[in-house]
């Protein structure tokens, strides 16, 4: 059914309430307001009346879902995940389900017609209007619900409307408030925003506020006003126009296919809608690697298509540029940025634009890094190409975002002074003072590129006469590319609350970006999302990322627990068990990572230089990308320091360069990206640098199978699709984690010569190596890198059929049989396990992981349980190569059936 809204336009009958009413005192929240019935005021004469719904007739109450209801929420995740388990994409997927616990607020009319408006108030009438929200159980009379009223509009429509309604008169741009007077029977509510997007704010405000507490807690501020800590809250995508995007992992892009702009961008429209229930004001649509041609005419008329999408949410196109465009598109010889004709090519490209795209928001650029051209080709700085563009957005208050990532990826490794960590600060501290007002420069968190675990970007503190932003990654690419569960905001967190001490005061990063702690005009936070066709994330829990990128944006305080409660709450479910678990489970994924895949300031131990997936420690070494962590015989970890080391401690303001600058007071989670030790030295837990490594990854993989446990007590308690989704992914997860983890606990064994205290490195009961068994068809072959199979070696099969098999000799009882394979990319190999030629399980190793060559990208575990074994029994493996996938084995491991999922 469509709802239709009802656009009244109020003349302000003097209904003043009585004062006493205006002042709730003690009875502040919402669900127990007891208020003596006043008859809210009708409008004068109500114009363009378009219709009006009777769903949107709802009364003041807070809506309990019954018992009875439970169904209706049971029936109602059920069809959420229907969806999730699809390639498409909707925005109940997300966390806009419809709510099961709802204010309501009678007939719900839009004071002002712009498209925002009419979005804030469907929004409301869609919330209320599905069958599952009604189920909660309205008592009131149809009379009653004809009595309350919710009105929409900005500061100044609702104070002509309703003189007497105390609306503050300094709200703020995209700030809201909202405020309710009367009772059950019979109300008035009031949403009202700074300008139209504060009061589409206030609309989803109102969705989530049920969601930030557990039911019958809420509590609610009267009345209750809020606005972002930041301007500027923009997702980056990095879209290429023929539908692929770079570091992408849920598919294709909603927005480009085959060079062009999508017909159908229903998505977008969907997109935009989550993205303004979180705050977030700002959409760049095109990959930072940016196609000139995107500006081209044509591909502009496109373009203006997904601003008009987005427009009625209030999220603001913007785009990323190739600074070389006047060149590469302009026909210019030069796109030198203080060239007078590459001057007059962008500001009559930024008007045209602008005739197409009235309120564009601005570029994103990335210039002189990775292989981008830049002002460096013409002896110029990031100061002149950025003032280039923006002088010519200023006049129709564009922006640019300039990143800081710039670095040289041929540094010399050779070189022990040569760093990449400090390319940032040393490029842009100098300009520092030099950037028109409506620049903003665009850090990364970290001084390297999105590791699982880095300090935080010194260039915060560098520049205290320009705007800033920071960069963070909602798409996981070095945090296990959505396959693993990593909930990020602990990591963001932290971030934000670090305070960097510039000129000894306090500034922590949310200060700095917010624009307070410098004083400066703009300042904000943008997060690579990575969104695609395949249910946005291709992968249900991620979406809490995103979800808690918006609210940090909003409000940088908000704790990661509240934000990952709230999100459970409006997509998993309200049950406070559930709520317990996934939260517990969501706090525990980002540590649980690091502890696998590289801790103490390592960075992340992938491979830097292909797919930044699976392990591949010295692909990091030995090559100019500058991601160096030295590991070598004598120690590990890179000399950052000022007094021997490249001197990068030494960017930080003097508090914090102290800190870093010897290892006795640098914290263990960084001692390595600062110093170089040898594997004996002593971390302030007491534990060496060599027993950590050890102790860290048989931790983390113990936390990976630790969340499919969590997981498993849920069954029963959320949807059974939801349910089977998340525990494959995380069955997989506590496999690779075992990958992980095996890789690096035998490099360093190997490298620092130094057994484990606990005995563990190097020795893998029940472990029966492929290469170990007697091979028909099967040849021996070592994987690259070495680490990333059992002992260095696996099996393939070059024909259609082969098979190991191996003499069980342990004592007989009740195994598990985990199946250590290689998934490869380009075909569905078949395996079956047999046990004395009777088979036990049979899968296809249809997974999409990276790869083509058996690596720690696709090195993948079946486990098959509880089988009965005896001495002298026969375990055979048989593989069948399915395209260029050859079927290719790594080892067996038998251990005792437990109840656990450890053995994953
Ligand atoms: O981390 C690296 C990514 C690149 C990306 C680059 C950047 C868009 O691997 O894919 O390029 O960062 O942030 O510019």
């Amino acid at each position: 059914m469509r709802n239709k809204i009802a656009f009244l336009s109020l003349c302000g009958v003097p209904w003043v309430p009585p004062v006493s009413l205006l002042r709730p005192g003690k009875a502040s929240t919402l669900p127990s307001l007891q208020f003596r019935t006043t008859e809210p005021p009708k409008p004068c004469h109500p114009e363009r009346s378009v219709a009006e719904s009777k769903d949107l007739r709802l009364p003041f109450a807070l809506m309990r879902p019954s018992r009875a209801g439970w169904i209706g929420r049971t029936a109602l995740a059920f069809s959420l995940v229907t969806a999730l388990t699809v390639s498409a994409q909707t925005a109940d997927q997300a966390w806009l389900r419809n709510p099961d616990r709802l204010f309501l607020f009678g007939k719900v009319v839009a004071l002002g017609t712009s498209p925002i408006e009419q979005s804030a108030a469907q929004e409301l009438s869609r919330s209320v209007s599905h069958p599952a929200s009604v189920k909660g159980g309205i008592s009131s009379t149809f009379e009653e619900r004809e009595k309350s009223l919710t009105v929409v509009g900005t500061a100044g429509e609702i104070r002509k409307a309703y003189p007497a309604v105390p609306v503050p008169g300094d709200l703020k741009p995209d700030e809201y408030w909202l405020w309710w007077n009367g009772s059950q029977a019979s109300s008035l509510t009031i949403v009202a925003g700074g300008d139209e997007r504060g009061a589409l704010y206030g609309v989803f405000a109102i969705r989530r506020l049920p969601a930030t507490a557990e039911m019958g807690k809420f509590k609610a501020d009267y009345p209750y006003r809020d606005h972002p800590a930041l301007p500027i809250r923009w997702v980056d995508e990095w879209d290429n126009p023929d539908g692929s995007i770079e570091r992408g992992y849920a598919g294709r892009s909603i927005f480009f296919e085959g060079g062009k702009v999508r017909e159908d961008l229903a998505p977008v429209a969907a997109y935009a809608r989550l993205l303004a229930s979180v705050g977030i004001n700002g959409c760049n649509v095109n990959n930072v690697n940016a196609a000139p041609l995107l500006l081209a005419p044509e591909s502009l008329q496109g373009l203006a298509r997904v601003a008009n999408t987005m427009r009625p949410w209030g999220v603001r196109l913007t785009l990323s540029v190739d600074i070389a465009s006047p060149q590469k598109i302009g026909g210019l010889s030069t796109f030198d940025p203080l060239d007078p004709a590459v001057k007059a090519w962008w500001t009559a490209k930024v008007d045209e634009i602008y005739t197409l795209i009235p309120d564009f928001a601005g570029f994103t650029v990335k210039a002189d890094s990775e292989g981008q051209p830049g002002p460096a080709s013409y002896g110029r700085t990031p100061a002149d190409a950025a003032n280039l563009l923006a002088a010519a957005l200023e006049p129709h208050g564009g922006v640019v975002l300039y990143r800081a990532f710039v670095y040289n990826h041929h540094a010399d490794w050779r070189d022990p002074r040569a760093d990449r960590a400090r390319a940032a600060y040393d490029i842009f501290h100098p300009l520092d003072g030099k950037f028109a007002s409506n620049v903003i420069v665009q850090t990364k968190e970290g001084p390297i590129d999105f590791q699982a675990q880095e300090p935080v970007s010194p260039l915060f503190a560098g520049l205290t006469h320009t705007s800033q932003a920071m960069e963070i990654e909602v798409t996981q690419e070095y945090t296990g590319q959505q396959r693993h569960l990593v909930y990020l905001a602990p990591m963001w967190k932290w971030v934000l609350d670090f305070d960097l001490r510039a000129g000894g005061q306090s500034t922590p990063v949310k200060q700095i970006i917010a624009g307070t702690s410098f004083h400066q005009p703009l300042g904000g936070m943008v997060a690579v999302a990575g969104v695609g066709r395949d249910a946005w994330l291709g992968s249900p829990l991620a979406l809490a990322n995103l979800y808690a990128f918006g609210r940090l944006a909003w409000d940088p305080n908000l704790s990661p627990e509240e934000i990952a409660a709230e999100w459970t709450r409006q997509t998993v479910g309200t049950d406070p068990q559930v709520v317990r678990t996934v939260v517990n489970m969501l706090m525990q994924s980002w540590p649980a990572y690091v502890n696998y895949t590289g801790p103490l300031g390592m960075q992340t131990l992938t491979d830097i230089t292909g797919s930044h997936y699976g392990p591949n420690i010295e692909s990091s070494e030995n090559n100019g990308w500058g991601q160096w962590h030295r590991a070598a015989r004598d120690g590990v970890g890179m000399d950052r320091t000022v007094a021997t080391g490249t001197g990068y401690a030494g960017q930080y303001p003097q508090q914090v360069a102290r800190l870093y600058e010897t290892a006795a007071t640098t914290p263990d989670n960084l001692l390595l990206f600062f110093h170089h030790v040898p594997y004996s030295y002593r971390l302030h837990s007491g534990q060496t640098v060599i027993q950590y490594i050890y102790d860290s990854h048989y931790q983390g993989a113990a936390q990976a199978a630790a969340l499919v446990d969590e997981w498993a007590s849920l069954q029963g308690r959320i949807d059974p699709r939801l349910f089977a989704d998340v525990k494959a992914r995380l069955q997989y997860q506590a496999g690779h984690a075992i990958v992980w983890r095996d890789a690096i606990v035998q490099y360093f064994l190997k490298l620092s010569g130094i057994p484990d205290e606990q005995g563990r490195a190097g020795h893998y009961p029940g472990r029966l190596e492929a290469e170990d068994a007697r091979l028909t068809g099967y040849t021996v072959i070592d994987v690259m890198p070495w680490e990333d199979a059992s002992a260095g070696k696996a099996v393939t099969c070059d024909r259609t059929n082969c098979s190991a098999e191996w003499t069980y000799t342990g004592a007989p009882g009740r195994f598990n049989i985990a199946v250590q394979y290689f998934d490869l990319q380009g075909g569905t190999a078949k395996f079956t396990l047999a046990i004395n030629g009777q088979p036990a399980a049979t899968w296809a190793a249809d997974a999409t992981l990276p790869s083509t060559r058996p690596n720690g990208d696709n090195s993948t575990r079946y486990t098959v349980r509880a089988v009965e074994l005896k001495p002298g029994d026969l375990l055979r493996v048989e593989g069948a190569p399915g395209g260029t996938d050859p079927a290719a084995l790594d080892y067996i491991e038998v251990t005792p059936a437990v109840a656990s999922s450890i053995q994953q």
